[in-house]
Order: C-alpha cells, then sequence, then structure tokens
C-alpha cells in the first residue's frame, strides 16, 4: 500500500515554518529570515521515499494585512489549509500561546488532522513548556510535540507520526521532482533572501525580484557561462539608494551572495546581472502584484 498526502505548514511570521520544512526534506529549499513575511508564496518541498510521498506546503505568515500583497498572502496561507490532509501549526515555545496563535487555531478543519508544534524549544528551559502544552491540551489537536527546527530536536518524532497519518494514496509528483516550483522561482527567492540578510533597515518587504531573461552564453575567454538579468523593484526612490549603497557596494555584495546560491541551484557559472528599480506601491496593485509573479 502506497501513503501520499499534503502537509501544510502554517502559524505566525517568523516561527519557523520554512525552516523547519527544509529540515523535514533535508534540502535548502525554502528561504529564511530573521525579518517576519519572509515567505509570501506557498512552496511546495516534496519528500518521496520508500512507499510514500509527502508534499509538504510551506505558507506565508498568517497576519493582519496592511497591503494587498498582505492580504493574498494571507489567502494563500488559507488555502493550503483547505487542501491539505494534515496540517502542522507552529508556535513559538517562548511566546506560549498567543491570541494571534488562537485566531489561526481557529481556522483549522476540525475534521482534519492538525499537529501543533511548539518550536524554539532551545529558546526555553524545558520545564516551562509543560503550562504551554497543559494550554494547548484545550484545542483540537491530534499531536502535541515541542521541537527546536533549527537544532533538528525532535522533528524525527514529527516525521514519524506524519507517516502515521498519511492517508493511503497515488504519488503527486514523480519520485525526483523536489519542489512545484521552478529554477526561476528559486532565483528570484535567493536574491530576495540576500537583500532581507544584509540589508538591515525594513527596505527589503518592499522588494520584489524579477528574472527577466536566462540563457547560456559564452563569457569573454569562450567559457560556457549562464547569464541571469534579474530587477529588484523598491517601492520609493530612497529605497533605491538603500539597495544600491555607496558606490554600488551593498548591491554588490547582495549579487556576490546571490550569484554562490544560484550556481550551487543551477550547478552552473553564472553571470548575474542585476538592476535596481523603482515600481512605486507595487504592493498595494493588483497589476503590479501579477506582473511580479504573485
Ligand atoms: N532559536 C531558534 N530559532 C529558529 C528556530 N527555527 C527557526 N528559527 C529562526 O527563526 C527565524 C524565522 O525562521 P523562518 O523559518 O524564516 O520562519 P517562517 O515561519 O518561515 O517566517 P515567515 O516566512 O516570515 O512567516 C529565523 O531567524 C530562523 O533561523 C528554532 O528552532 N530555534
Ligand atoms: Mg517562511
Amino acid at each position: 500500500m502506497f501513503k501520499a498526502g499534503k502537509v501544510a505548514i502554517i502559524g505566525r511570521p517568523n516561527v519557523g515554518k520554512s525552516t523547519l520544512l527544509n529540515v523535514l526534506i533535508k534540502e535548502k529549499l525554502c528561504i529564511i529570515s530573521r525579518k517576519p513575511e519572509t515567505t509570501r508564496d506557498n512552496i511546495q518541498g516534496i519528500l518521496s521515499g520508500e512507499g510514500f510521498q509527502v508534499v509538504f506546503i510551506d505558507t506565508p505568515g498568517m497576519h493582519k494585512p496592511k497591503t494587498l500583497l498582505g492580504k493574498l498572502m494571507v489567502t494563500k496561507a488559507s488555502s493550503a489549509i483547505m487542501e491539505a490532509d494534515l496540517t502542522l501549526v507552529l508556535i513559538e515555545a517562548h511566546d506560549g500561546i498567543t491570541q494571534e496563535d488562537k485566531r489561526i487555531f481557529e481556522r483549522l478543519a476540525p475534521e482534519k488532522i492538525n499537529i501543533l508544534l511548539i518550536n524554539k524549544m532551545d529558546r526555553l528551559d524545558k520545564r516551562m513548556v509543560l503550562p504551554v502544552m497543559e494550554e494547548a491540551a484545550k484545542f483540537q489537536f491530534k499531536e502535541i510535540i515541542p521541537i527546536s527546527a533549527i537544532k533538528k530536536d525532535g522533528t524525527d518524532i514529527v516525521f514519524k507520526k506524519i507517516l502515521e497519518y498519511l492517508p493511503d494514496g497515488f504519488p503527486f509528483f514523480p519520485d525526483d521532482q523536489l519542489s512545484d516550483k521552478d529554477e526561476r522561482f528559486f532565483i528570484r527567492e535567493i536574491i530576495r533572501e540576500k537583500t532581507l540578510e544584509l540589508v538591515r533597515e525594513e527596505v527589503p518587504h518592499s522588494i520584489a525580484v524579477n528574472v527577466e531573461e536566462m540563457k547560456e552564453k559564452k563569457d569573454r575567454s569562450g567559457k560556457d557561462i549562464y547569464y541571469v538579468r534579474a530587477y529588484i523593484y523598491v517601492e520609493r526612490k530612497n529605497q533605491k539608494g538603500i539597495i544600491i549603497g555607496k558606490n554600488g557596494q551593498m548591491l554588490k555584495k547582495i549579487g556576490e551572495a546571490s550569484r554562490k546560491d544560484i550556481e550551487t541551484l543551477l550547478q552552473k557559472k553564472v553571470f548575474l546581472d542585476m538592476w535596481v528599480k523603482i515600481y512605486k506601491n507595487w504592493r498595494k496593485d493588483q497589476f503590479a502584484l501579477k506582473t511580479l509573479g504573485y
């Protein structure tokens, strides 16, 4: 008998959803950052094994949206709950169960399998989790498991439980496929991740990345190289200045870090040609969102 199912990973922004997905599929697929609202799309990470296929769905953090982009993000996360057979809900151990967490619990489908994961246990004295678990028991979770995604503590137990609850079924994807998203998507995400990492200001929330062109090329010495032209869009002129930096130093840093990861992704030498452009209020503009892939 083959087992196959979809597992949504949901929770507030920054609780460690993308970190957990990467740990569970043992690949650095989704981008991670210290800043909330990093993930903007539902991203499927596929884990195929002997007799099973689990399709994990990383989702944007559920929050009170202030822009159209934010609204779209929350809608996507909700749709993942509908689509999934099983939902992993993450909370942060040191915060306990917050009001925002409770609002997310209300969105769960009670007839489905919902598992609560108390993440970031490495930041909390182990004994302090007991009251959190007690309170969690009042909600309808099939399992409540304290974990540390970053230290991979408890994640094996999570995986075991998922396999137990996974329904019988047929695989959704070929067994060598890792995601539903393509290379172009992950190039955009890598550049966004490096910008989030390197730019200290709040600017990264206002950026979007678009890959304008990708093609095989010869470099000056005739060697094969993969040419990628990408635009970083910002909302305002001063943000453009911040991304470019003094004498272009910041853009150079973002470019170098991005290129390395893109080379790992594509397994090719890459020439990354990156430009910064202004797209006023794109996060509030339906057409802009569509153009930028959201
Ligand atoms: N201490 C600690 N930090 C963690 C753990 N898991 C994730 N983090 C950190 O928490 C931050 C957010 O992690 P993400 O995986 O990007 O969180 P997310 O829930 O996907 O965030 P959004 O995409 O913004 O909703 C990063 O700095 C991670 O390194 C953990 O188990 N322990
Ligand atoms: Mg994320």
